[in-house]
């Protein structure tokens, strides 16, 4: 049942973390749970977002900038007019995530943090394999860097737990900080 009487805030929930780590299917489970508690709510994911928004785009350390940028725009717009915001993005640089937080309102960092053996043993979409091989260059993890977060407002291990068990921590954060209704989890 959705509470009646919570007013939205906008926010910006990003997670960051290597590709496969598990960042859209927690996005997605969050997603569903705060828009059945009555949110309004939009997913702006890597994998979309670079076919609709920043097709033009590669992955040079400054074609990653221009696609973070360009989302982190998108990211302010909805946020400022209480549209909760979930931002799905490998986002690898320090400084690039700095910046989003400077730049928006209500930002909470999530790293979603798997080890680079599980997501390559893994390798759900075939990449880790083609960029060992060297047939996709700058691939992040392999040939180019990530940077863990330093003091992430959440650290998840999906490792370790679920992507249910993930939600759910991001859920019950967002509780607490008062930018979700409470609700009977799941
Ligand atoms: S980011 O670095 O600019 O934040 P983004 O999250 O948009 O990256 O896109 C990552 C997705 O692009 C990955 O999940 C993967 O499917 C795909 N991809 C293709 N080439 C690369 C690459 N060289 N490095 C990382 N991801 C890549």
């Amino acid at each position: 049942m959705a509470d009646q009487s919570f007013k939205q805030k906008g926010f910006v929930l990003w997670l960051t973390g290597l590709s496969g780590a598990g960042k859209s299917t927690i996005a997605e489970i969050v997603e569903g749970e705060l828009r059945s508690r009555g949110l309004n709510i939009e997913i702006l994911d890597g994998d979309i977002v670079r076919k609709e928004l920043t097709r033009d785009l590669g992955f040079s350390k400054e074609d990653r900038e221009e696609n973070i940028k360009r989302v982190t725009f998108v990211a302010k717009l909805l946020s400022r007019n209480q549209v909760a915001c979930i931002c799905s993005f490998i986002s690898p640089y320090r400084e690039m995530r700095d910046r989003i937080r400077r730049e928006t309102t209500n930002f909470i960092e999530v790293f979603v943090d798997a080890s680079l053996e599980s997501v390559s043993e893994r390798d759900v979409k075939g990449l880790y394999k083609k960029a060992l091989s060297g047939e996709i260059p700058n691939f992040t993890g392999i040939s180019a860097p990530y940077e863990v977060p330093d003091m992430p407002d959440l650290h998840i291990l999906t490792d370790e737990q679920t992507p249910l068990q993930s939600a759910t921590q991001i859920l019950e954060y967002l509780e607490d900080v008062g930018l979700a209704p409470y609700s009977k989890l799941f």
